[in-house]
């Protein structure tokens, strides 16, 4: 689904407060107001363009609404995917945040220096993977709880993608117990959910973010198995 979202124009930003990065309104946002879950909020603002740049000051933002009829700035730490998770407000623009090499339609959490895509369509790993790769990335890394926690909060922030489990990095195919990343860096976190990991030698082999009790906590995860996939591109 966000594939298709539709870009309109670009706002640029005081290139003093950081090297690049521009907000990118999404034309499919307009009139929409998510109310919950937002960082902070100030008042008194005159113009959406001061709203990217606060925006764009804090590296915890994601995505800024303008409330314009209240004149008021709302800062997200997660980007949101659907108009079907905001409420309807006249006069509202929204803008998500993206700098360097990451580019529009992905989500940038500048604080983690992450950048990803969620996607929504269920496929066996093989193809998901060949899809992340097809663009030279990979499964999303999740290699600390921050990063573990705002992307379950990235899930669960759409009323699509928090009813599907996903793909991540890390296998343990080649040893068994020894988990490791794409590039062959040791796994070092993990948020496997209680009892996992399950499988014996040979089977069991790929991590899944489970959809279970809504936590998306991670379960050893079968090659064969269809899932939904994050795919994380390098910056
Ligand atoms: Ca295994």
């Amino acid at each position: 689904m966000i594939r298709t979202l539709l870009f309109l124009c670009l706002v640029h930003y005081a290139p003093a407060w950081i090297n690049t990065g521009f907000g990118v309104k999404w034309k499919s946002f307009d009139d929409v107001l998510v109310s919950k879950s937002f960082m902070f909020e100030i008042t008194n603002v005159y113009k959406s363009t001061r709203c990217v740049l606060l925006c764009l000051q804090n590296e915890s933002c994601v995505s800024v609404f303008y409330r314009r009829q209240h004149r008021r700035c709302q800062f997200h730490d997660v980007l949101f995917m659907s108009p079907e998770d905001g409420e309807q407000e006249n006069g509202t623009m929204y803008y998500s945040l993206t700098t360097g090499d990451c580019v529009p339609g992905y989500i940038h959490n500048r604080l983690l220096n992450i950048c990803y895509q969620l996607h929504l369509d269920k496929i066996s790993y093989d193809d998901a993977l060949a899809d992340c790769t097809s663009r030279g990335e990979h499964f999303a890394v999740i290699d600390n709880a921050d990063k573990q926690n705002h992307v379950v909060k990235q899930i669960k922030s759409s009323s699509a993608a928090r009813t599907f489990s996903y793909f991540l990095d890390g296998s343990d195919a080649a040893n068994e117990g020894q988990w490791v990343f794409h590039d062959g860096r040791p796994m070092t976190y993990f948020a496997w959910r209680s009892g996992n990991p399950t499988g014996s030698a040979g089977e069991k082999d790929y991590i899944v973010a489970s959809k279970l009790d809504n936590a998306f906590l991670w379960r050893d995860g079968r090659q064969t198995e269809e899932k939904n996939y994050i795919c994380q591109k390098d910056l």
